[in-house]
């Protein structure tokens, strides 16, 4: 055990005694960069002021004038970068779900701590924490301007990571899903989140659907072209449904890569409102009657998927990774993936399953008859030049993780 004296640590409870307990703690741990709240204003404006952001926040989630997860939503604002342990008297199963809205935020939780917390416990999580190398710019930049955006597609600043989907019973690849990255010049690779959202807003999101398609088409037919007959999925914005000539559109680039639309998926989230619901359903209807499959991202998250369902005939539903991963060990997210599965198996569609993270996740999935997976435990989203040596070294793991079923 090394503890990093350098780790800034910042504590949030109401109680001044569990300020005191935890004090103490950290004092003997020998972390000497504390500081301690007492309520969640006081530390908001703490990090309003302060130059270099904390590494770990221990949190506790009650707290009267402001609970942890409205807290975390604060952070959030704050483009905060570090990590996060929740302390509470709460039960499990409330911890879970907050940690799973944490998480959501896409911020780093360590753990949980029961009170009363244990020196142990503390000093493990801790020592979890990612040393921060001191260049790293303790900001990393979250919106992005239109003008940016509209510069860095013309400036084909945007590649597409591409991440395999198998075929669970014989293990086989058998496609893979197209995910948008923003070679940003100066700050280096950028996810989608920083810049969808405000391309949906401007109304870019069209030339970014399409420069997108454009990348993952020619990146699909240079497969072709080397012997790899793969599916290819993108994922597209409610926005794009808008334009009556969006079907004409993707066959259209699709014919001039000569990328059958057979081998094309289309993914779709229902994120807000579909702003025209007759024309979203007409688009997606004739993307249909041209060959290319369609399928429901997210599944389980969103409020009115069920209806997309009814209304449109979609081809495949993809489950959330938030009722995949550890799906075998939680009876409550089980009951939402084996629903899903039911009523994808009465529709006739299939099913991929999304954030398969481990050897359990898949044996869970192998078991229960899902199609096909995709998550961290088979790959990471990756370049597509690296694809073709990435698939050599899962055939052999593929026959381990099959073996006897082909
Ligand atoms: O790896 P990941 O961080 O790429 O993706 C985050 C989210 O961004 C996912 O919900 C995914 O659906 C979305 N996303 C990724 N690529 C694209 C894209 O090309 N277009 C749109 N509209 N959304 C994308
Ligand atoms: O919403 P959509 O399914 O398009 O987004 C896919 C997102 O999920 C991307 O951000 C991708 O990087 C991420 N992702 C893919 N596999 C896994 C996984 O196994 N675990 C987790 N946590 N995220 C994953
Ligand atoms: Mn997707």
């Amino acid at each position: 055990m090394t503890q990093d004296g350098n780790i800034k640590i910042l504590a949030v409870d109401d109680e001044p005694f569990m300020l005191k307990v935890l004090k103490q703690i950290l004092d003997n741990l020998g972390y000497e960069q504390a500081t301690f709240m007492e309520s969640a204003q006081k530390a908001l404006d703490l990090l309003d002021e302060s130059e270099r952001q904390p590494d770990v926040i221990l949190l506790d989630l009650k707290m009267p004038e402001m609970d942890g997860v409205e807290f975390v939503r604060e952070l959030v604002k704050r483009d905060f970068t570090g990590n996060i342990i929740l302390i509470s008297g709460t039960g499990e199963r409330v911890m879970e779900s907050v940690e799973k809205l944490v998480r959501a935020h896409r911020i780093r939780i360590l753990g949980y701590l029961p009170k009363p917390v244990k020196p142990e416990k503390l000093s493990a999580l801790l020592d979890m924490a990612a040393p921060k190398s001191r260049e790293e710019p303790v900001k990393t930049k979250q919106a992005y301007s239109t003008e940016e955006i509209k510069v860095g597609i013309q400036n084909q600043e945007l590649i597409n990571f591409y991440q395999p989907q198998v075929d669970i019973a014989s293990g086989r690849v058998v496609g893979v899903e197209s995910l948008v990255r923003w070679r940003h010049p100066v700050n280096g690779t950028v996810f989608p989140d920083q810049f969808i959202p405000a391309a949906e807003k401007s109304g870019l999101i069209k030339e970014l659907t399409r420069q997108v398609l454009i990348n993952a088409f020619s990146q699909a037919r240079a497969w072709q072209n080397s012997g790899l007959n793969l599916r290819i999925a993108v994922n597209l914005s409610m926005n794009d449904l808008d334009s009556l000539d969006f079907p004409d559109l993707v066959a259209d680039l699709a014919a001039s890569a000569e990328v059958p639309s057979e081998k094309i998926v289309l993914e779709l989230t229902e994120t807000g409102l579909m702003r025209n619901r007759l024309d979203s359903m007409e688009v997606l209807t004739r993307l249909k009657l041209r060959g290319f499959t369609l399928s429901i991202d997210d599944f389980g998250t969103g409020n009115s998927t069920l209806s997309m369902l009814r209304d449109i005939p979609f081809d495949e539903l993809k489950v959330d990774r938030g009722f995949i991963s550890g799906a075998w060990n939680n009876t409550t997210i089980q009951a939402i993936y084996s629903a899903s599965l039911d009523m994808a198996r009465q529709l006739d569609i299939q099913v991929v399953a999304e954030g398969v993270e481990d050897r359990n996740d898949w044996d869970f999935l192998s078991r229960t008859g899902c199609h096909m997976a995709q998550g961290y435990f088979i790959a990471r989203p990756m370049p597509g030049e690296n694809l073709q040596g990435w698939i050599q070294d899962w055939e052999n793991r593929r026959s381990e993780l099959t073996a006897g079923d082909i």
